[in-house]
């Protein structure tokens, strides 16, 4: 089955650091390196200082975990991760990111705020928008990130005028992008329009309602609602009533559930409900499903390419990934071939066993490449894994045909043994004394053709490869020549 991991605490995925920009966190890959399950990826981002740690938190069915901050200053820097089984699928694995807050006065940076939301966009399945109070026109004029996306990320690589270049570009978009949660905190006022009660879906898509006119306000209303619109079809709205009221807020983390405002409670336990439910496995563009060491490389490109002053880009990661990945298979492959061939084959062995089971360990290895590959159009990369393979195989070769050939030296030495001491003692280098070797050297064939195990490297000519071993041992010479005068 494939692993599953479970942080004990949230590590930081991403670093954001004034003087250096963004940078991957080594020891965040090397957790996801070890994750072999597709990943649902649950990202949250908003304005700084709006609860977006404390409900990550809630979500893991943890108290603490991602660090909250009680001050006005900002607190979470970068992007932290914190993987764990997910609490409905039991093949999936969890990936919670928290962002840092959007809108700090002290950072001021405004190219670094649109980086940390177009990678929560690029990297997660379902992206949380959270914001305090009301879908006010603050709070989506905020929400102008959207219309930078465009700019932040490109859907193609090169362009070479196919059927999806004739797609509008939203509609390209839309089909990567993650499912889009707003999450209303502190949320007080009644959710009626008109005097009718609607839901919070409702109330999303009314704050999401367009202005008529053309205008510059009407286009400065309309832009960030058009762009949600269009870039987020999958649309939820969830308000959350203030936790606790009074001072007790800024300790929040120390307080047990029953200290909780139950309304908060319940709205809460919905929200979870619906992330744990709804949310799907994180996608490649092409459908490919984000496992955790695919999902490290993922952040890995597109981290690069920002720091490389590029755009990024959902086809050239699909293709770097696709490159690593396959990679990654052909090694998982070769390692299933050897192992299995180290396991079956007993040197020395048949040519025709040994065959016969690299055809098999060389079907197996073709079926973990399969099931690791993807975008191997060409099968450049099959390719590459059965050149290795047959490369290892004719290694195995040789190497039956030394094993053999050693085997059968050991054994004609075995076989002979007798008869060399006979030559020595002159026992043929009597009159009949041919006979005699002839009778020994037939005996030393059987005996040597009744044997198993001897590879490869079966001596055709037997008599003469033993004459020419004895002969070998340098006496053979004499006593040949006394045989025949003998005889
Ligand atoms: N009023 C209110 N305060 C909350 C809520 N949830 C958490 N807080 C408190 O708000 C403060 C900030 O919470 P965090 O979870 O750190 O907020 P954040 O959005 O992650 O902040 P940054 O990381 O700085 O962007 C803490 O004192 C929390 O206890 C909420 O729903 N309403
Ligand atoms: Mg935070």
């Amino acid at each position: 089955m494939a692993s599953a991991v479970s942080m004990p605490a949230p590590v930081c995925l991403i670093e954001n650091i004034p003087s250096k920009g963004l940078l991957v966190n080594q020891t965040a890959l090397q957790i996801l390196s070890g994750i072999t399950q597709p990943v649902v990826v649950v990202a949250i981002v908003g304005m700084y200082r709006t609860g977006k740690s404390y409900l990550m938190n809630k979500l893991a069915g943890k108290k603490n975990g991602f660090a909250l901050g009680s001050t006005i200053q900002s607190h979470t820097k970068g992007i932290w991760m914190w993987c764990l089984p997910h609490p409905r699928n039991p093949n999936q694995t969890l990936v919670l990111l928290d962002t840092e807050g959007l809108g700090d006065v002290e950072k001021g940076d405004e190219k670094n705020d649109c980086w940390i939301f177009a990678l929560a966009v690029l990297l997660s399945s379902t992206l949380v928008y959270n914001s305090m109070n009301t879908m006010s026109q603050d709070a989506l004029s905020k929400l102008h990130f959207v219309s930078e996306l465009t700019k932040l990320i490109k859907v193609k690589g090169d362009s070479n005028g196919n059927e999806e270049e004739e797609e509008g570009e939203d509609t390209q978009f839309v089909r990567y992008f993650p499912n889009f949660i707003w999450t209303v905190r502190d949320f007080s006022l009644l959710l009626k329009r008109d005097g009718k009660n609607i839901t919070e879906d409702g109330y999303l898509e009314f704050a999401l309602e367009l202005k008529k006119g053309l205008n510059k306000d009407a286009f400065n209303y309309n832009l960030p609602r058009q762009c949600i619109r269009n870039f987020f079809p999958s649309r939820k709205c969830f308000t959350f009533v203030a936790p606790v009221s009074g001072g007790d807020i800024v300790r929040l983390e120390e307080l047990p559930e029953a200290a909780l405002d139950l309304v908060f409670l319940q709205q809460s336990q919905a929200f979870y409900n619906y992330v744990f439910e709804k949310s799907e496995v994180k996608k490649l563009k092409g459908g490919q499903q984000v496992t955790g060491r695919m999902f490290a490389s993922l952040a890995k490109t597109y981290v690069e390419t920002i720091n490389s002053g590029l755009v990024p880009c959902l086809e050239n990661a699909v293709i770097s990934m696709a490159t690593i990945e396959n990679q990654e298979a052909v090694k998982e492959a070769m390692e299933h071939y050897q192992s299995e061939m180290n396991g079956l084959v007993h040197f020395p062995i048949g040519v025709e066993e040994l065959s016969e089971l690299h055809g098999k360990c060389e079907a197996e290895a073709i079926t973990v490449f399969m099931k690791r590959s993807f975008k191997d159009d060409d099968q450049q990369h099959q390719n590459v894994l059965q050149d290795k393979v047959q490369q290892r195989y004719k290694e195995l070769c040789k190497k039956n045909e030394t094993v053999s050939e050693e085997a059968c030296n050991k054994l004609l030495e075995a076989l002979t043994a007798e008869m060399e001491t006979k030559v020595s003692n002159g026992f043929y280098s009597t009159p009949g004394g041919y006979k005699l070797y002839t009778e020994d050297q037939e005996k030393v064939v059987r005996e040597y053709q009744g044997r198993p195990d001897k590879g490869v490297k079966v001596r055709k000519d037997l008599p003469c490869e033993i004459k020419a071993y004895l002969s070998n041992m340098r006496r053979m010479c004499d006593v040949g020549n006394k045989m025949c005068e003998a005889y």
